[in-house]
């Protein structure tokens, strides 16, 4: 059709035309099809088009400038990336991503599967809601999708040019900037940091060169080592759950990197939503997210290790001894990636929710106290964090620290 031959921003008129032109399978009835966008992320638009037969699909569109700052311009091709990927991922962990019908370089739009009978899992656990099934999916999730990817079990032309498929610069230089760079420093004046707590922040982010030597490092081995296809932006936005399921979603940030990434920004938005839980006096769940970070923790390690016996093809890497080696990165990397993110959400530009919406100001300055001294153990001790309950500790001893 040749409106959508070239680019344009999409009104919710424009949805309903484009869902009709990319999805005639769905069989829309014309009369009664309405559109809304529904987008609450940082960087998107997205559509949720349906009809008043039951048919319906979710449009996403790729805007030039980003949501969260006018100022911001990244490459629409990232789209394309998101919808390559949600395909690749449906191989690698079948049932875990939302089907895509179509997608077009031309409008930057893909059209996929409306997953309402989930429901984005940020929201869901500020409401102090528990899904038991989660620790067990997303574990699976991630040990078929990180796995599946790296040199370790895949031919290594293939995956090199999986590597070249699956990169976007600008959305690389996002997270170098936002998660790896400003929360030490705040050079681009960005920072988000809640007021009663500037000083802390100052004594222990911006002031500790210690911490900045091992931050360091670890943005070094985010841009430079070529582990796994990561998912890129794992954080608890990013999850459509209910009781049974869990899909994910919104791979925009994929590349190669450190698979500790992907699995660090889970265990860190558990934590976050923990803070928001006891704030509000949720024991029962907070017991629950006490037990996931746990279960993700050990569950993943546990199938990542399967997944290796059983798909391990390189023959450099079937030596004894590399396994043990190898898991052993996995789980350092995963540390640091966690107190990166928690420090990141905490204080940078991009901050989460379950922080944020805590009312009282005395609770609010503890939780992210908390959080802040956490990571730092995470990121500064990332070596010593050798099992699920480890992670736990170290996060229960910053409660207690801070409560002292
Ligand atoms: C400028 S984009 C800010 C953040 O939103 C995305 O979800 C990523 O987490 C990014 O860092
Ligand atoms: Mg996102």
């Amino acid at each position: 059709m040749a409106k959508f031959d070239s680019y344009f921003l999409m009104k919710d008129s424009d949805a309903i035309e484009y869902a009709q032109y990319k999805v005639p399978q769905m069989d829309w009835d014309a009369a009664t099809m309405e559109a809304k966008e529904i987008g609450d992320g940082n960087l998107n638009y997205v559509f949720k088009v349906r009809d008043g037969q039951g048919h319906s699909v979710i449009v996403k569109q790729a805007g030039v400038e980003l949501r969260i700052s006018k100022d911001m311009h990244i490459d629409v091709d990232r789209n394309r990336v998101e919808s390559e990927i949600l395909i690749l991922q449906g191989k690698l962990a079948p049932g875990y991503e939302p089907e895509i019908y179509d997608y077009d370089t031309e409008m930057h739009a893909c059209c996929m599967q409306d997953l309402s009978d989930h429901e984005v899992m940020r929201p869901a656990m500020l409401e102090h809601r528990i899904f038991p099934k989660f620790a067990d999916q997303i574990s699976t999730f991630m040990a078929q999708t990180l796995m599946g990817t790296t040199d370790i079990v895949m031919d290594h032309q293939e995956k090199k040019k999986l590597q070249r498929k699956f990169i976007s610069p600008d959305l690389c230089d996002i997270t170098e900037q936002l998660v790896y760079t400003e929360p030490y420093n705040d050079e681009l004046g960005r920072n988000n940091v809640y007021p009663p707590n500037a000083d802390f922040v100052k004594e222990k982010l911006y002031d500790d060169e210690e911490l900045h030597l091992e931050v360091a490092k670890l943005k070094m081995d985010f841009m430079t080592r070529a582990q796994s296809l990561i998912h890129g932006d794992l954080h608890t936005g990013s999850v459509f759950i209910n009781e049974e399921s869990t899909m994910v979603f919104d791979p925009e940030f994929c590349m190669y990197g450190v698979m500790g990434y992907d699995f660090g920004n889970i265990i860190a938005n558990m934590m976050f939503a923990w803070c928001n839980g006891d704030a509000a006096g949720a024991g029962e769940f907070c017991d629950w997210v006490e037990s996931v970070i746990v279960d993700v923790v050990d569950m993943t390690m546990d199938k990542m290790s399967k997944y290796y016996d059983e798909h391990v093809t390189d023959t450099m890497c079937k030596t004894k001894g590399y396994k043990e080696y190898y898991m052993k990165t996995i789980l350092s990397d995963t540390a640091g990636v966690t107190g990166l993110e928690m420090i990141r959400r905490t204080v940078g530009m991009a901050n989460v929710i379950d922080l944020t919406t805590i009312a009282d100001e005395k609770a609010r300055v503890r939780a992210e106290r908390i959080c802040i001294t956490a990571a730092i153990d995470f990121i500064k001790n990332r070596g010593d964090k050798r099992c699920g309950n480890c992670f736990l500790k170290t996060f229960k001893d910053a409660a207690a620290a801070i409560d002292a």
